[in-house]
């Protein structure tokens, strides 16, 4: 008797797990947009973090970093090395990062590899802002634990991006390193009146607001070319350091500063990896070869939400001015290894 209502307790607790592994899987959102972009990787989605299958998968302590920081650090990934800091922002962190940038997400945008032009797509499906340093102090403190917990030199990194993904947003796979400008100045002068021909729509109300915001770009290009200043203006916008002069997205750290209860995972397919963090976590991938390169083993994307919402920080680390903390590897055309980057920080200690 006991045993027969054992075995149906079994049954019954392994249907609720199917229901609940069903109910979390990304079929279970129906349609939502983009969807084509993940026929092919969602079964990756669903992976787990196989620690087992190398013993140099490493966990340690970091105890007595810089600004009072403590880590603790996993190695999800040796070459290319891929690293999860666990818990190195707490919840106020997180709410003062999220009141920061919530009022400014607007729907994010990516970069046409052909005509270089930013533009909204399905393959992103998330709300997005960068965060200016001057007006939000939350942004140095991350910006300290960043330079601390990797050794890198930050000050010539983009602002952070803050990413609030709903329930169906998504990001496709791609690869984070910049296309950097081949532009001559007349795309750089189209680029821009796109760019702020947007961003003067987007803040109007009505048409006559509309014609005004015409008006007014159209005046300005007109005024820069009386005064024989346009080429000069626009040239100057393709030498600027904010593109070639600072070099290649070298890095990415991104701070998990909510997570969701299903779905959301970051997915690095070369790598068979899925990383789902908790919130507080960070983690660290590299985007170029120690020689400059693109290391396309680090393509991900994040997958899309299933239940609840997921908010992300993502600091993209510059190649400029790194002279003194990263390491000279003897083949430069390897990927960076996870020595050369946690000898630099215990080197610190
Ligand atoms: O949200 C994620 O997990 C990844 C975000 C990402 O890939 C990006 O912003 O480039």
């Amino acid at each position: 008797m006991f045993s027969a209502i054992a075995a149906v307790v079994v049954v019954l607790t392994q249907l609720g797990a199917m229901a609940i592994e069903e109910e979390a899987s990304i079929d279970s959102l129906g349609e939502f947009v983009g969807a084509h972009h993940w026929t092919q990787m969602k079964q990756k989605c669903g992976l787990t973090i196989d620690r087992s299958f190398d013993p140099r998968l490493l966990c340690y302590s970091l105890l007595s970093l810089p600004d009072g920081l403590s880590a603790d650090i996993e190695v999800l990934h040796l070459s290319p090395s891929i690293v999860l800091f666990h818990n190195v922002i707490s919840p106020s962190e997180r709410r003062q990062l999220i009141l920061a940038a919530k009022n400014l997400v607007r729907p994010a945008l990516i970069q046409n590899s052909t005509t270089q032009q930013h533009h909204v797509s399905d393959s992103r499906v998330v709300n997005g802002t960068f965060l200016p340093m001057e007006k939000y102090p939350i942004t140095h403190r991350l910006a300290n634990i960043v330079r601390s917990l990797t050794g890198f030199n930050v000050d010539c990194a983009e602002l952070f991006n803050v990413l609030f993904y709903e329930r169906g947003g998504h990001y496709s796979i791609h690869h984070d390193a910049l296309i950097l400008p081949t532009q001559s100045w007349t795309q750089a002068l189209l680029e821009e009146m796109y760019t702020n021909a947007r961003n003067c729509w987007e803040g109007t109300a009505s048409w006559l607001l509309a014609i005004d915001c015409a008006y007014f770009l159209v005046r300005d290009v007109l005024n820069k070319w009386r005064s024989g200043r346009l080429r000069r203006f626009y040239q100057q916008r393709i030498d600027s350091p904010t593109r070639a002069q600072l070099g290649n997205r070298l890095a990415t750290f991104m701070f998990y500063v909510d997570v969701p209860s299903a779905g959301g995972g970051t997915l690095f397919p070369q790598l068979n990896l899925t990383v789902n963090a908790d919130a507080g976590d960070a983690i660290l991938w590299f985007n170029i070869f120690p020689n400059g390169t693109n290391d396309y083993d680090t393509i991900h994307g994040a997958c899309p939400v299933v239940h609840g919402s997921k908010k992300v920080a993502t600091m993209w680390i510059r190649q400029r001015d790194q002279t003194f903390s990263l390491l000279c590897p003897l083949e430069r055309a390897k990927a960076f290894a996870v020595e050369d980057f946690t000898g630099r920080i215990l080197g610190q200690m």
